[in-house]
């Protein structure tokens, strides 16, 4: 069984009450009038919404913790505080279409070290993640050293080891975002070998489903720390490896992402590297 922590219980408690609201919202036009930030990349109503909730709460809990919101940007807590990385609702696209594939993501990360401040500004560790997704009422979390869980379900990586049997995940370059090329070469090389390529939309919940072992493996670029932050922990936890595509495990997780477990993970990467160079 699963000893959930205060903290834990603070994120759940936020992304379900932004969740239930999101769930309500969800086929509700009115919550669809939607503004654009660049090309193709939509924030609706909800979006702001599910923050302005998550932002009430976790700051009652947390008052002098920092935060860094997709849509509200950094707010700056006390220095020797961790701050809380939020995704109100990861799958916009997904939402705005009807689509009941979407989540929120809640991760904490350590206070500023002393040490490199060229990484991700000298922030410290991800140590506490949650993935909320409302439909189907499932809470993916994850704490340093204490394991991945799927509410007090442990969770563990897929035991598959031959990519023949193995389902990835990805995530496909969109209008303004990505490079196709680069994209389409991967895919090239990895789609005869495997039993299936999946994108769904929520960067968040694909790495929530390579920790719970649904997807043996995961490949993205061009992701945000609130895309990834509580993903990339969760998968770790439950036994899998996340690292950028040269292969490095980065203690911070951005941008460039290839998860899977440990075998696949390798194998993976080794296809990806080689599609790459050619
Ligand atoms: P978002 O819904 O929070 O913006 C999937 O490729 C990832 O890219 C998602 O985590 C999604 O996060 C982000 N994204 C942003 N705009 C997108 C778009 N138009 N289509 C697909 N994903 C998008
Ligand atoms: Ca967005
Ligand atoms: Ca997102
Ligand atoms: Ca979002």
């Amino acid at each position: 069984m699963a000893a959930i922590s205060g903290l834990i219980r603070v994120m759940e408690k936020a992304a379900r009450k932004a969740g239930g609201r999101l769930r309500r919202d969800f086929g509700e036009v009115e919550h669809l009038q939607v503004s654009r930030k660049g090309p193709s990349d939509f924030v609706s109503k909800a979006d702001r919404a599910a923050e302005r909730t998550i932002w009430d709460e976790l700051r009652a809990a947390r008052p002098d913790w920092g935060f860094l919101f997709e849509e509200g940007g950094s707010i700056e807590g006390d220095p020797d505080k961790p701050r809380f990385i939020v995704d109100p609702l990861d799958g916009t696209t997904n939402f705005l279409h009807g689509i009941p594939h979407f989540a929120i993501s809640i991760a904490v990360q350590e206070p500023r070290l002393d040490g490199n401040k060229s990484i991700n500004g000298g922030w410290g560790e991800v140590t506490a993640g949650l993935i909320y997704q409302p439909i189907t009422d499932e809470s993916f979390w994850a704490e340093k050293s204490r394991g991945a869980w799927l509410h007090d379900a442990r969770l563990r990586v897929s035991s598959r080891r031959h990519l023949d049997e193995s389902v990835i995940a990805t995530g496909i370059p969109f209008q303004g975002h990505g490079n196709v090329a680069e994209w389409s070469r991967i895919y090239q090389a990895l789609a005869p070998q495997v039993a299936g390529i999946r994108r769904f939309g929520s960067a968040a919940l694909d790495l929530a489903w390579v920790a719970a072992g649904r997807y043996e493996g995961f490949w993205e670029a061009d992701l945000k720390p609130w895309d990834t932050a509580a993903g990339c922990l969760l998968v770790r936890e439950a036994g899998g490896f996340v690292s950028d595509w040269k292969g490095r495990s980065l203690p911070y997780c951005d941008s460039q992402i290839l998860a899977g477990n440990d075998v696949l993970h390798s194998r993976i990467h080794k296809i990806l590297a080689n599609s790459l160079k050619s």
